[in-house]
């Protein structure tokens, strides 16, 4: 792990989907933030240093001066309530539009990233060297339904990016750039384009290219 002080620091992989949701949250709040990479592929999360500031290892983990957080979107929600709680990314005022954002973010935790995570766990972990067909179906079908999602609003939640839209799109294009095809869904495929305006969009790039490279590194044949 290397560092320069600053107050707000995150431990960071580049290949990692949640990583980068709380790395994208501070680049789109402008937050200066030290990025700290702890590299999970010679195992630096299981350091004494680490494990004594997050017993449970994982990145993304944010230090605010002191306060300890990890969970990548309970840490992106933390930096919008802390440093721009009137900001349109988590809607405050609104009960309704600030439950459709917790919502979605709960489906990128539970549905959308398991979908992602049963596409590479077989490879990374238990040596299989191609993804399971059960896998890409199950990446068809919550495309599927993130197209229904996508048929009344232009964003993930409403008409303004919010938090929903960094969460899903961090997780997406992991997968995404391992294979996935989402050309079949034109509203996901216009709202994927649209987020190359985001901030941090080409750092999230270069995560999700070593992040595919890993997986080729084990497949035997094509996504
Ligand atoms: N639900 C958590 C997932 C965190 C997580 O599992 N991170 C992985 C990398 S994607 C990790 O740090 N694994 C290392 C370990 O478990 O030792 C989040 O969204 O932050």
């Amino acid at each position: 792990m290397t560092s320069t002080a600053k107050a707000l620091k995150l431990y960071y992989y580049p290949h990692s989907g949640p990583s980068r949701i709380a790395l994208l949250t501070c680049r789109y709040l402008g937050l200066d933030v030290q990025v700290i990479n702890v590299d999970l592929g010679k195992k630096e999360q299981l350091s004494e240093e680490f494990v004594k500031i997050n017993p449970q290892h994982v990145v993304p983990t944010l230090d605010d001066n002191g306060f300890v957080l990890w969970e990548s979107r309970t840490i992106a929600q933390y930096l919008v309530e802390t440093y721009a709680p009137e900001s349109s990314l988590y809607p405050k005022n609104d009960t309704k539009k600030r439950a459709l954002v917790n919502q979605r973010l709960h489906f990128d935790c539970g549905t959308l990233h398991w979908k992602v995570r049963h596409c590479a766990h077989p490879l990374l972990f238990f040596g299989e060297t191609v993804i399971p067909e059960s896998a890409k179906q199950g990446i068809r079908d919550v495309c599927a339904l993130m197209e229904v999602f996508l048929k009344n609003d232009e964003y993930f939640a409403g008409h303004e990016i919010t938090l929903a839209d960094i969460s899903i799109y961090c997780t997406l294009s992991s997968i995404v750039h391992t294979g996935a095809d989402i050309k079949p869904y034109p509203l996901l495929s216009a709202w994927y384009k649209k987020m190359e305006k985001l901030p941090g969009w080409a750092e999230n790039e270069e995560g999700c290219k070593l992040y595919a490279q890993r997986m080729w590194d084990k497949m035997t044949e094509p996504y």
